[in-house]
C-alpha cells in the first residue's frame, strides 16, 4: 500500500506542475478525487486489509486525499492571482494618442474620374504630369498668347494674389512649362483644380478640375486630335454617346473647336445641368498656335502638335449622373461615399 500511495503522490505531482489553467486543475480534482477517480481506486484495495493494518491504511490514503485537496486549492489559487496579474498588467497597456479606427473612407468621384483618363491615356503613350494651383500671368495668360488687356482675360477671370501670381484658370496654364521641360516629340496629360471669379450654378463652381492633354509630333493633324478625343470619350463612357463639334475661339489654338456632349442628365431634352441646351461643354481643343509652340522652345518648322482641356469635373457629372456641380464640392460625405470605385 506504501509504494501506492507514493507512486501516486508522484504522478498527482507531475501532473499538478503541468496544468495550466482552472480546466486543467478541475480535471486533475476529478481525476484524483472523483468517485471514480485514483484515491477512490485506492480505497477499494482497503478489503484486502483488516485490523490494525486496515485502520493505518485507511489513515493514509485519507491524509494522501487531504494532501491533494489542500495542493489543488493553493494551485487553484496561484493560477488566479496569475490571471488577475494578467489583466491588471494588460489593463494598463492603451496608448491615449492611438487615431480612432475610423471606417475605411471612399474615392471622391472626381478622383474615379481622374484616374480612369489616367489609364486611358498612359495606355496611348501619354505621361501624366502635375502642376502648381498657384501661377504668374505669363503661364496663365502671356505664354498662351493672351496679352495684357485682351478680352479673352474676361472669360476667365480669377483670384489674383497681392505678389501678383494668379490662382490658375486653366490647366493650359501648364503647358508653356510642360514644353519647355520634355520639348518635342511629346505626349503629356496634365490634370490639376482651376480657380475662376464666377458665378455658380448647377454646372459652374469656382472651383473645379481640368486635365489638358497635349500632343506634339512631326505632322500631327486634327484627325489625330478627333480620334484620340473619340477614343477616351467611348472608354470612359463604355456607350456610344452624342458628340458635336464646333469652332470655338482660344487665342492658343488655331483652329480652334468645342467639343460637346449630348447631356446624359435629360437625354438630350434640356435641364439645368445643360441649361436646357440639351448639350455639355466638356473638351474645347484645337491644334497649338505656332507662337505658343515657339514660346514653349518648339521648332514650329519641323512639330505641330493639338491640346484640349477636358472638363474633368462635368466629365465625372456625367459618368455619376450628378445633377449638380455643388454636390462635388459639398463635402457631404452621405453624397460622396455612393460612388463605385
Ligand atoms: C479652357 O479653359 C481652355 N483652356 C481649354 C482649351 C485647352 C482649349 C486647350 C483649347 C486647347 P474653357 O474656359 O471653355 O476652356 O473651359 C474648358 C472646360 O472646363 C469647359 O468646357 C468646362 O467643361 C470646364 N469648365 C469651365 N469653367 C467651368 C466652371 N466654372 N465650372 C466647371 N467646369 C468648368
Amino acid at each position: 500500500m506504501q509504494e501506492q500511495l507514493q507512486a501516486l503522490r508522484a504522478q498527482f505531482d507531475t501532473a499538478l506542475r503541468q496544468a495550466e489553467d482552472s480546466t486543467a486543475l478541475e480535471a486533475l480534482r476529478v481525476g484524483f478525487l472523483g468517485k471514480k477517480g485514483h484515491v477512490a481506486g485506492l480505497m477499494q484495495h482497503l478489503r484486502e486489509f483488516s485490523g490494525e493494518a486496515k485502520k493505518e491504511a485507511g489513515l493514509l490514503i485519507n491524509r494522501l486525499k487531504d494532501d491533494i485537496a489542500q495542493a489543488l486549492s493553493l494551485r487553484a489559487e496561484a493560477l488566479r492571482q496569475a490571471e488577475l496579474d494578467k489583466l491588471i498588467q494588460s489593463a494598463g497597456q492603451y496608448d491615449t494618442s492611438r487615431p480612432p479606427q475610423a471606417p475605411a473612407g471612399s474615392y471622391h468621384p472626381i478622383t474615379l474620374t481622374q484616374r480612369e483618363l489616367e489609364r486611358i491615356f498612359i495606355g496611348m503613350g501619354f505621361a501624366v504630369e502635375d502642376y502648381n494651383e498657384i501661377v504668374n500671368e505669363y503661364q496663365c495668360f502671356e505664354s498662351l498668347n493672351i496679352p495684357k488687356h485682351h478680352p479673352a482675360r474676361d472669360m476667365q477671370d480669377t483670384y489674383y494674389l497681392d505678389n501678383g501670381q494668379v490662382l490658375k484658370t486653366h490647366t493650359s496654364a501648364a503647358q508653356n512649362a510642360i514644353m519647355r521641360k520634355y520639348g518635342a516629340p511629346l505626349r503629356a496629360i496634365f490634370p490639376g483644380r482651376c480657380f475662376r471669379n464666377e458665378s455658380i450654378d448647377a454646372c459652374h463652381e469656382n472651383t473645379f478640375f481640368q486635365m489638358e492633354g497635349i500632343m506634339i509630333d512631326r505632322d500631327i493633324s486634327i484627325s489625330n486630335l478627333i480620334y484620340f478625343m473619340k477614343t477616351m470619350l467611348s472608354e470612359v463612357f463604355r456607350q456610344d454617346i452624342k458628340v458635336r463639334l464646333r469652332p470655338g475661339f482660344f487665342p492658343f489654338v488655331e483652329p480652334g473647336f468645342e467639343l460637346d456632349i449630348n447631356c446624359l442628365i435629360c437625354g438630350g431634352e434640356g435641364c439645368p445641368t445643360c441649361k436646357n441646351s440639351g448639350w455639355l461643354e466638356l473638351c474645347p481643343c484645337g491644334m497649338i498656335h505656332p507662337r505658343v509652340l515657339e514660346m514653349g522652345g518648339i521648332d514650329t518648322e519641323e512639330f505641330t502638335g493639338f491640346a484640349f482641356g477636358l472638363g474633368l469635373t462635368r466629365l465625372a457629372m456625367m459618368r455619376y449622373g450628378i445633377k449638380d456641380i455643388r454636390d462635388l464640392n459639398a463635402g457631404n460625405l452621405k453624397v460622396l461615399e455612393q460612388f463605385p470605385s
